[in-house]
């Protein structure tokens, strides 16, 4: 079993100290963080996604290994987070009403932080007028919207909706994220950009600002 394997299996293991032990230990060998949560981190939740699909992990396992997930990404952070590079422009990101998932936001976050830009981070369940209100309050370049459901999907074109009728569309990009969402339910609800992970959405909002 390569190293990366091994820590990946420690998130379907759902064991926290050991997943930050590990972390810790590849971080402290030179690996590359950004390889560490694709081949370890994120590598060992798709397979938990997987095997809860397939009725052979059930919630709490799979909320077990979100927190052994969680645990490795915070060791990660100091060594991704760049230092004083002069702001890129201003996000303002949460995941949408009715879906709890924030681990994959959490990632853009980080990206995004790192590629210099000033994030405001809602937070998970956001209803649709707390982005109305937050893009006023904050006037963000990019505004994003993360969902991992399906039901939840729908509540993106919602803001998108919501900002057009407050006048507010014109002023701001909507990108678009999370596992089931695509290229084409983007395009569909308006958005203005959608990227499949965390390093693309950040070059995706260098774009939009630029
Ligand atoms: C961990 C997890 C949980 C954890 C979440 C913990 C947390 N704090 O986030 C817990 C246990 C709480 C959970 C709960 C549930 N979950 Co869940 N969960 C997962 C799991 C295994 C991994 C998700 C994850 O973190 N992936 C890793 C990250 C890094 O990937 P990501 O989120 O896709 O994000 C990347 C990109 O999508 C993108 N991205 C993400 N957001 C954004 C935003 C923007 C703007 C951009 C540009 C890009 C972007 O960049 C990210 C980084 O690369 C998935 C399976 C899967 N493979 O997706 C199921 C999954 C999403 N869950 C599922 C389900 C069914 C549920 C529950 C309904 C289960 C239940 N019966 O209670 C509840 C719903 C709770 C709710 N209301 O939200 C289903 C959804 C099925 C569907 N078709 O809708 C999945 C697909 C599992 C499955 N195979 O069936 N879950």
């Amino acid at each position: 079993m390569s190293k990366y394997q091994e820590l990946a299996q420690l998130v379907i293991d759902g064991d926290i100290q050991r997943v930050e032990a590990m972390t810790k230990k590849l971080l402290d060998a030179g690996e590359d963080p950004l390889e560490i949560i694709n081949e370890g981190l994120i590598a060992g939740i798709n397979e938990v996604g997987i095997r809860f699909r397939d009725g052979e992990m059930f919630v709490p396992e799979m909320m077990r290994s979100a927190r052994a997930m969680k645990a490795g990404m915070e060791v990660l952070k100091p060594a991704i987070a760049g230092a004083d590079i002069p702001t890129a422009g201003k996000v303002v990101i949460g995941t949408v009403k009715g879906d709890l998932h924030d681990i994959g936001k959490n990632l853009v976050i980080m990206m995004l932080e790192s590629s210099g830009f000033n994030v405001v981070d809602l937070g998970i369940d956001v209803p649709v007028d707390k982005f109305v209100r937050a893009v006023k309050e904050h006037s963000p370049q990019v505004l994003g919207l993360s969902a991992l459901l399906t039901t939840t999907m729908p509540v993106m074109g919602e803001v998108i909706s919501a900002l057009d009728k407050e006048n507010l569309r014109g002023s701001v990009k909507v990108i678009v994220g999370g596992a089931p969402v695509s290229q084409e339910f983007a395009d569909e609800i308006g958005a203005d950009g959608y990227a499949p992970d965390a390093a693309s959405a950040a070059e995706l909002c260098k774009q939009l600002v630029n």
